[in-house]
């Protein structure tokens, strides 16, 4: 088993006390009934927010990953992109920020990006990577801006197979953006991260959420 990482281990309980991260059935994108979802919508106020901004900014910072300026991807990137860019401005370390809208506007200013221009090196903020689609149309959208896509940092890493054309692969999406399309990644926690909290949450025992999610791990995780 891997070492205890404190970080993680705080942001799995703040996210379980927020609700964010349950234990359940639930279908994913990619149609799995997982026997768990974090669903980052649930950081729902100023004080749950500014406490998410702050583990990614100690996870960035810690992390060494270098980037010029942060990328909010639609939806819901958009406030995750902001929160964190304000927090890294606390932290000194005060970088532009930009985020698209889904729908091309064709008044004002029009176009689909908003905020600082695309350049240099783009870090995207997100919340959860599965397949990783969210992740290659943010890739897409900072190339066709003449941008580099650099970095991603995800606030969860399910560690499960991707999927391409249906069929699941032995990798993660995290995984692909990494080794296929060479961008630095990093996660405030991962799925390994997410049983430990389990195992130490029931002491000896294995109650019915972690056998579940043992049991889901052991289907469609992937290997670290
Ligand atoms: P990809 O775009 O395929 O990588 O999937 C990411 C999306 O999966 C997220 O933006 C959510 O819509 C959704 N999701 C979660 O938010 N939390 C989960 O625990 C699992 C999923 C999911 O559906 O796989």
């Amino acid at each position: 088993m891997s070492d205890r990482d404190p970080l993680a281990q705080d942001f799995v309980r703040f996210a379980v006390d927020c609700g964010v991260l349950r234990f359940g059935e639930f279908k994913t994108k990619a149609g799995r009934m997982s026997p768990y979802f974090f669903n980052a919508g649930l950081f729902d106020d100023g004080a749950k927010l500014g406490r998410l901004a702050e583990f990614y900014a100690q996870r960035l910072l810690a992390s060494g990953i270098e980037f010029d300026m942060v990328f909010g991807p639609a939806y819901k990137g958009i406030p995750l992109g902001a929160a964190v860019a304000i927090e890294l401005a606390r932290r000194g370390r005060n970088v532009p920020f930009a985020y698209n809208r889904k729908e091309a506007k064709d008044h004002g200013e029009g176009g689909t990006l908003v905020g600082a221009p695309l350049k240099g090196r783009v870090l995207v903020i997100d919340d959860v990577m599965s397949a990783g689609t969210a992740a290659r149309e943010s890739i897409a959208i900072i190339q066709a801006a003449g941008a580099t896509p650099h970095a991603v940092c995800i606030a969860l890493d399910r560690q499960e197979k991707a999927t391409e054309n249906g069929q699941d692969v032995p990798y993660s999406a995290l995984q692909y953006v990494r080794n296929q399309l060479g961008l630095q990644v990093c996660a405030i926690a991962k799925l390994g991260d997410l049983m430990q909290y389990l195992e130490s949450r029931n002491g000896s025992g294995t109650d019915a959420d972690h056998q579940r999610v043992l049991a889901y791990r052991q289907r469609y995780g992937v290997e670290e």
